[in-house]
């Protein structure tokens, strides 16, 4: 029996701004002492984690001089090589500083927009040096409150020419590295553009490099939406697009709540874990969440711990579903009349398709069972199977 324990082949990774998260929100101020990067590498790596990811702020702060800037990174490496700890993935700021409150690559003032590439820029350089090989964008304050203010369609073309700045910029350096876009609809800016996965997933066509770009789905954005992030995800892998990921959890139609990973809806957790196992994806396993405003430092190393545990929890779920005989003889029922033959068009598919006969009445009238297999999906997860 499993004891759940995460380990570094687990591949889990979190945010350092996750458990650097001092509980702030709009209505109040923070209420736990500050986890420095370094401390929180140990942290990280004392309870079975694989590496831990950063916006280039949340290391180095924005008016850092270059020798602090040196000081800080040497520093945090060396902390890397003592915990053995991986960082695969880095990301950029351009929501925090006042600078940005229009935006960063759509922002109405060129200015922005060229500080906002060269910012993302020197993040990348940092994420390169770190031996990162995902880039995440973010655009936290891409949007608009006021839509006179912006065309849309000229603020995505200013996206567009950001990231295909920003590949170039790869390109060019040689860096083994990826972007991955994260949507979200709306908060900060009363709405976002991009506002979902799909929406990334069409505009990394328009792209110069689409091969070169993804997605980095969010449970709580698409859960936000409305959206079901299973089908989500399962979109991005069928496009080969899911480069990232973002796990935590969420309460449906609430503001941004970034909770511990399976904290709200274990069945949607559940079919995610299955989605990405039954996938064999190969990418982190990325917490992007954060501890409840109620707890201090140990409430931190409880909420980091709860979501791996989860995690493997729900990935020993997942294997009891592939295993469990009943569930799996009635799948064989409910796929028999599936087929392994593709509908492809041909004048002789069209005659046959003609000619088929078919008791659409009688198909019709006819139960799916699909009652009986959901209850033995939910039982499976409270654990009687
Ligand atoms: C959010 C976002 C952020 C991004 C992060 C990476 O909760 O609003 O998910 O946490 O993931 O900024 O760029
Ligand atoms: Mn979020
Ligand atoms: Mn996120």
């Amino acid at each position: 029996m499993s004891t759940f324990q995460p380990r570094p082949q687990d591949h889990f990774t979190f945010g350092l701004w996750t458990l650097q998260n001092r509980g702030q929100d709009p209505f109040g101020g923070v209420v736990r002492d500050v986890f420095p990067p370094v401390e929180i590498v140990r942290t990280l790596s004392e309870l079975g984690a694989y590496g831990v990811n950063f916006h280039d702020n949340d290391l180095v702060p924005i008016d850092a001089s270059l020798q602090e800037r040196n000081r800080i990174v040497a520093e945090f490496k060396q902390a890397l090589t003592d915990f053995e700890m991986k960082v695969p993935m880095v990301t950029v700021n351009l929501f925090t500083d006042p600078v940005f409150r229009d935006g960063a690559f759509t922002a109405n003032r060129r200015q922005v927009r060229q500080y906002a590439v060269k910012k993302t820029m020197e993040a990348i350089d940092l994420g390169a040096e770190m031996g990162a090989e995902v880039f995440v964008l973010w655009g936290g304050r891409e949007g608009t409150e006021v839509d006179a203010s912006k065309d849309p369609r000229l603020a995505l073309q200013h996206y567009a020419e950001g990231v295909n700045y920003l590949c170039e910029y790869v390109l060019d350096k040689g860096y083994p590295m990826k972007l991955a876009l994260e949507a979200k609809p709306n908060e900060p800016r009363g709405d976002l553009y991009l506002p979902t996965t799909g929406a990334m997933l069409a505009f990394i066509e328009t792209l110069a490099h689409p091969e070169m770009v993804g997605v980095n789905p969010e449970v709580a954005h698409e859960q936000m939406s409305g959206l079901n992030m299973y089908h989500q995800v399962a979109q991005a892998l069928v496009a080969g697009k899911l480069f990232h990921i973002d796990l935590n959890d969420q309460k449906y139609s609430r503001f941004d709540q970034d909770l511990r990973f399976g904290s709200e809806n274990l069945k949607a957790a559940f079919f995610l874990v299955k989605l990405l196992e039954d996938a064999h994806y190969t990418g982190m396993r990325h917490f992007d969440a954060h501890a409840y405003r109620t707890e201090d430092g140990v409430g931190v190393r409880e909420f980091a711990r709860g979501c791996m545990r989860t995690y493997l929890i729900l990935q020993d779920k997942a294997r009891r579903f592939n295993a469990d005989a009943e569930i799996q003889g009635l799948l064989q029922e409910i796929h028999a009349e599936e087929g392994e033959d593709v509908l492809a068009f041909s004048q002789e598919s069209v005659r046959s398709l003609y000619s088929q006969t078919f008791d659409r009445v009688a198909e019709g009238a006819r139960g799916h069972e699909y009652e009986k297999l959901d209850q033995l999906t939910v039982e499976i997860l409270m654990g009687v199977r």
